[in-house]
């Protein structure tokens, strides 16, 4: 048996692993650099669902696979939804969509995680093609862009020591108190900042004009685009002075510069045209195409992978599924009862489902819910491959130990598939159909094969290879009233897996005393938390991370503009006693 493999989280990192005597540790090469973050450092220590149940009742794998089979048989085929969450990011995941879509079943699209701003890179390159990390490597400037990379993305720092480092974010982060300039603007307001610094390139003749005859030859336009905005104004509104959008352009400028954005800038209705604002400042750049520039966001990590499975079902969207209008939901590797937005929604519509399934690692709000709950082998035990959404690397996941606990995602498909007489080819045949897309590169590592480690190089993909600019201003600063909730990721929790934080975090000086309860409450809906200082926040933010219990009862249901993706920062709040 081989002992290494990858971590299964969804995670920009996607690190290698050496298992030895059940001790998991980081390959020493590559990009894992010999050491993991708590998630898999503690990993043994987060206690598994180790039995099958019905109705709360211990059963035998056969009987709740038999249970399975009866719940899928006793409704119509387009009463049965799968529901797929991003628990494992393995590609063998998606087996299970083979037997629901060839059944006849409904799937999800949309997405609860990055959609908006992909929508909007692909609205202005025509693709979504991901700088990797390597390249950032080589760059001189790195601007941390709604990314917190010691919590989300560590195995990024060692690459970028030395370097001039550049923070947009909200809040003071730890890589914003090492950064050479942090810009603490007011949350979204991204799309203001990126159209004026935009506008002031331009204006100090920054731009690369050579570039842009060539590949984004309609920036004039965009330049006048940004004259309506007004300056004075607008800084004051999203609290940036007019001294650190200079101190910005002067750190940038004929540098070899990487944009490194994370979902924080687009968690709101207008995330699209956020996305595509920050992307048209690294047009005017000029960063495309050239090694060591870019914008690195998360790519899709199944980019260039053709997927074995049969997937063409009738689909609805992730973001706000009516679970009432099915009869029996299967729910994998997700906790939509946490994790979706609109909590107290989701719990009335799936209260009216007659057969909940949960096919998953660990107790949650879902598991507790569901009639008939079937625990999911881990990634030690069984096979399996990974790619990333931040490299081009692809990894292979071979089974590492052997257990008696849960049922892989492939044999569970494969014994649905044969009680429903539909096709399916052996375990093996599929892990081969990935690995046939790996290529080995003279560093001994695997690649997916023809992935551009810089891509653009010859103009983008949209229809005539130019970049397309927004061409109208749909937004304005959200002056509404109230608080701006900020919902992102924890050190200590995965979402909703491990240890899940409990408490809003506010500044000290407004006047709420740590440990004591308050309510934080919106036009959704509102949860009691106890307060913890952190005076690394802006004070008019609330700091809710994502995986607390209640935090979703706070945030819409509705989609981003023009685009299937969930907004979690899109509903200000209020606070009291
Ligand atoms: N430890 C840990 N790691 C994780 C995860 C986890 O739950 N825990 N989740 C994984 C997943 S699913 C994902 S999608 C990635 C996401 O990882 P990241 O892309 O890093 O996402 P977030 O932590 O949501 O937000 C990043 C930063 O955006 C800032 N931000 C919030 N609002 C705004 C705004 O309006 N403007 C700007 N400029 N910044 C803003 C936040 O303050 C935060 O510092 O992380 C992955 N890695
Ligand atoms: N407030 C707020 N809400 C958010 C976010 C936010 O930042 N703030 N982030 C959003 C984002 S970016 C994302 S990606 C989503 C994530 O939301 P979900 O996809 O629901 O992810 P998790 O909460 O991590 O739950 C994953 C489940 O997968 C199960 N699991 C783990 N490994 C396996 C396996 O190998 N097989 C099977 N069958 N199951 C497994 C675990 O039991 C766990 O319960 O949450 C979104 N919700
Ligand atoms: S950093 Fe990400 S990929 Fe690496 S071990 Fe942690 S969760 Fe897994
Ligand atoms: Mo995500």
């Amino acid at each position: 048996m081989s002992n290494v493999t990858a971590c299964p989280l969804d995670c920009y990192d996607a690190c290698e692993i050496v298992y030895e005597n059940g001790i998991l540790k980081g390959l020493k090469s590559g990009y894992t650099q010999g050491f993991l973050c708590p998630h898999m450092n503690h990993y043994d220590k987060y206690e598994t669902i180790q039995a099958p149940r019905y109705k709360n009742r211990e059963i035998s794998l056969e009987e709740a696979l038999l249970k399975l089979k009866e719940m899928i048989n006793s409704c119509e085929k387009d009463k049965v939804l799968h529901y797929r969450g991003s628990g494992n990011f393995a590609l063998m995941q998606e087996v299970t969509d083979h037997f629901f879509a060839s059944y006849g079943a409904t799937l999800t699209d949309g997405t609860l995680c990055d959609g908006a701003g992909e929508a909007g890179i692909e609205e202005g390159r025509g693709s979504n093609k991901n700088m990797p990390i390597t390249e950032v490597a080589k760059s001189d400037v790195v601007i941390f862009w709604g990314r917190n990379p010691h919590t989300t993305s560590s195995h990024i720092l060692p690459l970028i020591k030395g370097k001039t480092i550049i923070v947009i974010d909200p809040i003071k982060t730890k890589i914003a108190k090492m950064a050479d300039l942090h810009i603490q603007l007011k949350p979204h307001t991204d799309l203001f900042l990126a159209m004026l610094l935009s506008r002031f390139l331009h204006i100090e003749n920054g731009c690369n004009e050579e570039f842009l005859d060539k590949y984004a030859s309609e920036y004039e336009d965009y330049y006048e685009l940004t004259q309506n905005i007004r300056i004075k104004a607008v800084l004051d509104q999203i609290d940036v002075s007019l001294g650190k959008l200079g101190n910005l352009l002067g750190l940038v400028k004929d540098k070899k510069v990487a944009i490194v954005c994370g979902v924080g800038i687009q968690k709101y209705s207008d995330g699209v045209d956020i996305m595509r604002a920050i992307d048209a400042f690294a047009a005017m750049l000029g960063l495309f195409g050239r090694e060591g520039c870019g914008v690195s966001y998360l790519g899709s990590s199944r980019a260039n992978i053709v997927s074995p499975f049969n997937k063409k079902s009738k689909k609805v969207s992730k973001v706000n599924t009516e679970f009432s209008d099915f009869e029996t939901v299967f729910i994998q590797g997700a906790n939509p009862l946490s994790q979706m937005p609109n909590s107290s929604r989701v719990k009335e519509s799936i209260s009216k489902v007659k057969n909940i399934v949960y096919f998953g690692l660990y107790e949650n709000e879902t598991s507790e819910a569901a009639d008939l709950v079937i625990p999911a082998k881990s990634f030690l035990h069984k096979d399996d491959v990974r790619t990333s959404y931040s490299h081009n690397k692809i990894s292979f996941m071979p089974k590492v130990a052997d257990s008696e606990i849960g049922i892989s995602e492939y044999d569970l498909s494969a014994y649905l598939c044969r009680e429903f007489n539909i096709e399916i080819q052996n375990e093996e045949f599929y892990i081969k159909h990935f690995k046939n897309f790996a290529v080995q590169k003279i560093d001994g590592s695997w690649y997916v094969e023809n992935r551009d480690e810089i891509p653009y190089k010859d103009g983008f993909d949209t229809d005539d290879g130019q970049f397309v600019f927004l061409d109208e201003l749909d937004s304005k600063v959200d002056e509404s009233q109230g608080m701006y909730l900020i919902t992102s990721k924890s050190q200590t929790s995965l979402n909703s897996q491990f240890n899940r934080q409990e408490s809003v975090f506010l500044h000290s000086s407004l006047g709420f005393n740590e440990g004591e309860f308050i309510t934080v409450s919106s036009i959704s809906g509102s949860v009691k938390l106890r307060v913890k200082h952190n005076d690394d926040l802006r004070k008019d933010c609330v700091l809710i991370y994502s995986g607390t219990k209640g935090v979703n009862n706070l945030t819409t249901h509705k989609h981003a503009l023009s685009t299937k993706s969930a907004i979690f920062q899109e509903n200000k709040v209020e606070i009291s006693r």
